[in-house]
Order: structure tokens, then C-alpha cells, then sequence
């Protein structure tokens, strides 16, 4: 299947290199689209050069830094234009392995969403401090509950996607920008009915660069999530009322 692999960058230019080598050895026949924010530290034209070399590498440029969520927003609009069958998210930092990538697109034979998951058995992290642990496995616990639904990493940003699915869902009102982005396009798929598959992965914090993870990235997932969530309760207890 025509597979595209986006990776969102923002001063990546330590950590890019390395990621991109990687993804292209590990699945040769994948495309590349490297979705840059206009990175101060030249992460963007670094990424033009490796593109003259190579026809598997292209570069969306992006006159500022918007949040990861419109990156990947334009990149599916990009990949989906060009007819690609698989899409692919997947983070510059190296924290997701490129040796589990050809697992993932395997996967997504027989799913909508492929998750590359950190918390199903056989999952792991390697490096992350305690609260960041905390983090993870408590703000997936709460999506759990809120929303209802099985996914044990909503909040993976290492997944694959069917083209099909991403047409039928109606992304032009999706706002969420950081992790929240990931759960909002899962809860999409979920109650659009599409199959979402996890694969465990080993997630290995970064080594080089900076994150961006920020207090109102973790904020906005809260509102948002208990926002969703109420509607959805919201919904089912209508439900039963009417059915009295
Ligand atoms: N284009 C674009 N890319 C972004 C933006 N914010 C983050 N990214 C990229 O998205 C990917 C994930 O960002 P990270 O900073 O690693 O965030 P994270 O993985 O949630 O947090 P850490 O675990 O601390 O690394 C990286 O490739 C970033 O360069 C943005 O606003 N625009
Ligand atoms: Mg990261």
C-alpha cells in the first residue's frame, strides 16, 4: 500500500538526521513528509537538502511554529490529496523506533487506526522520569473513563492510519494541538466505528533536542477530554431516559 510517513518538526535539526535515515531503512518503500514549522535552527532546510537527494523525501514548510496539531492536519490533506493509502505519524525526536514501524503498517492490514502502544503487554518506555510516567499512564486512565472507550494509549503519537478512514471523518473542526490532538482523532475513530488496533512498542525518550511539551499542552487535554466526556454521559443517559 502507498505509504506515507509524516513527521512534524520544530528545531529538530540534532535529532531529524538520524530519524529520517532510520524510517528509510527500515521501510524503504515508504514516502517521507517532513511538516516544518519554520524551526529557527535550520531543521527545515536541512530537510529540503535531503530531499533534492532523494524522491522518497518531501518538505512542507510552514511559516511558524502552530502546534502539532495542524502539522498533522496538513500533512493528511497532503497525503490524501496525493492518493497515499496509509498515513503515518510518527515524532523526530527518535522516541519512536523506526524497527517497529513495518509492525505498525502490518498491522493496519486489518485496522482504521493503528496505535503504537506503550501500555498494552509487551509496551514499554525507556529513560522517562517518574512524573512523566505518571503522566502517561494516568491521563490514559482518565480517557479510559471518560470517554468509555478500550484504548490503553490514546495519547501515542506513533500511529497509522487508513486513508479511508481519515476521508470519512470531518477534520476541518479539530483544534486540539497537543496530545489532546491524538485522543480527539482516536475518539473520532471510535465513534465514526472504525477498528483500532494497538501494537506494542518501546518508546525511548529523546536523547537530543528539546521537548515541547508544556503545562498548556497537559491543560488543554483535561478541559477537553471532560468536555467530551460529559457530552458523551450527556448522551447515554439520554438515551436510557428514552428508552423508559
Ligand atoms: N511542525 C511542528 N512540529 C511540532 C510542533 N510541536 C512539536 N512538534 C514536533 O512533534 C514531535 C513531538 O514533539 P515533542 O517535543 O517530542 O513532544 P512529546 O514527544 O510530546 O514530548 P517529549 O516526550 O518530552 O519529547 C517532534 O517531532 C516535534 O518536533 C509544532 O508546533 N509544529
Ligand atoms: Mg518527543
Amino acid at each position: 500500500m502507498r505509504t506515507l510517513v509524516i513527521i512534524p518538526t520544530y528545531n529538530e535539526r540534532a535529532a531529524l538526521p538520524r530519524q529520517l535515515e532510520a524510517v528509510l531503512d527500515a521501510a524503504p518503500g515508504v514516502d517521507v513528509l517532513v511538516v516544518d514549522d519554520g524551526s529557527p535552527d535550520g531543521t527545515g532546510e536541512w530537510a529540503d537538502g535531503r530531499a533534492r537527494d532523494d524522491a522518497r523525501v518531501h518538505v512542507m514548510h510552514r511559516a511558524s511554529k502552530q502546534g502539532l496539531g495542524a502539522a498533522y492536519l496538513a500533512g493528511f490533506a497532503w497525503g490524501l490529496e496525493r492518493g497515499y493509502e496509509l498515513l503515518c505519524e510518527m515524532d523526530a525526536d527518535g522516541s519512536h523506533r523506526a524497527s517497529d514501524l513495518p509492525v505498525l503498517l502490518a498491522a493496519a492490514s486489518s485496522a482504521d487506526l493503528v496505535i503504537g502502544s506503550r501500555w498494552v503487554p509487551g509496551g514499554s518506555v525507556v529513560n522517562w522520569p517518574r512524573h512523566r510516567l505518571l503522566l502517561s499512564t494516568g491521563a490514559n486512565t482518565y480517557v479510559r473513563l471518560a470517554l468509555g472507550i478500550g484504548v490503553r494509549d490514546a495519547t501515542a503519537g506513533f500511529r497509522v492510519y487508513r486513508a479511508t478512514m481519515l476521508r470519512s471523518l470531518e477534520l476541518s473542526d479539530v483544534e486540539s494541538q497537543g496530545y489532546c490532538f491524538q485522543v480527539d482523532m482516536c475518539w473520532r475513530v471510535v465513534r465514526a466505528g472504525g477498528r483500532v488496533v494497538e501494537v506494542p512498542i518501546t518508546f525511548v525518550e529523546r536523547e537530543v533536542g528539546t521537548s515541547k511539551m508544556s503545562g498548556a499542552i497537559i491543560r488543554e487535554a483535561l478541559v477537553k477530554v471532560t468536555q467530551w466526556g460529559a457530552v458523551h454521559r450527556g448522551r447515554q443517559v439520554a438515551g436510557l431516559v428514552r428508552r423508559r
